[in-house]
């Protein structure tokens, strides 16, 4: 049977649950739970940590994982994106303080930048040629500007209404992110053949939405 990873709690899970309920496939809120079978199709689900699916799919706990690509694509576990969802959207940006003068990427010279995505941004940086530095921290990175810990940001945005309220401007989107299906490589074909009738289900939800 296959087993699928989603967000136990927070912005993914119900939007996830909802997504496979109007697939015909039931599944538990997870309250307490860290696993539970999912009714109307061959499938346990594993509600982890948003951060631990990209994980727990590379390594086969669980076959397959339903998470931003944001996550995918920090951590750099080896997994197949198989399909986008079609919520969770949202994009990572570099803001600054709106009392900057800010004229292109090559302020980030020698500047210093919070985030909780320190992976992307030094790829990004590496790409454009500018050597600035990162600052890993979790949670409130859009506080470090207004209290000294840093000249600029690079996190989540949706609506922008964080970054206003902190006095923040975005200055360059990085990477654009949406929920997305992830698969452990090498399935075998039983699990293969699992896959895509879910996929199928999944697919055809998705067009009705439009
Ligand atoms: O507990 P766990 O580790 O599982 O959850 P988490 O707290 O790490 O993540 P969670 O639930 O906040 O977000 C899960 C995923 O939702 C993220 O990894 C993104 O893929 C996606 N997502 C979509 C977002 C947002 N939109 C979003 N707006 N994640 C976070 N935000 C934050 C943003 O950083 C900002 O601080 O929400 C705030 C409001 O955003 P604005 O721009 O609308 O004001
Ligand atoms: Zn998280």
């Amino acid at each position: 049977m296959l087993r699928i990873a989603i967000q136990a709690k927070g912005r993914l899970n119900e939007q996830s649950i909802d997504l496979l309920s109007e697939a015909g496939i039931r599944v538990a809120e997870s309250k307490r739970k860290l696993i539970s079978r999912a009714e109307g199709f061959p499938l346990e689900v594993l509600y982890l940590r948003d951060d631990d699916i990209p994980q727990a799919v590379s390594m086969g706990v669980a076959d397959l994982g339903i998470v931003g690509l944001n996550e995918v694509a920090e951590k750099g576990f080896p997994v197949e994106q198989i399909m986008d969802l079609g919520f969770g959207g949202c994009r990572l940006s570099l803001a600054v303080p709106k009392t900057t003068a800010y004229e292109g990427l090559a302020f980030f010279r020698g500047r210093r930048v919070a985030t909780s995505y320190p992976n992307i941004l030094a790829r990004y940086f590496a790409e454009k040629g500018i050597e600035a530095e990162i600052h890993t921290i979790e949670g409130s990175v859009e506080i470090a500007p207004a209290v000294g810990m840093a000249d600029g940001i690079f996190d989540i945005v949706s609506s922008g209404g964080t970054l206003i309220s902190n006095g923040l401007v975005e200055v360059e989107k990085v990477l654009f992110s949406e929920a997305v299906l992830i698969a452990c490589p090498g399935l075998d074909s039983d699990k293969r053949r699992e896959t895509e009738q879910l996929t199928f289900r999944l697919n055809s939800i998705l067009d009705s939405r439009g």
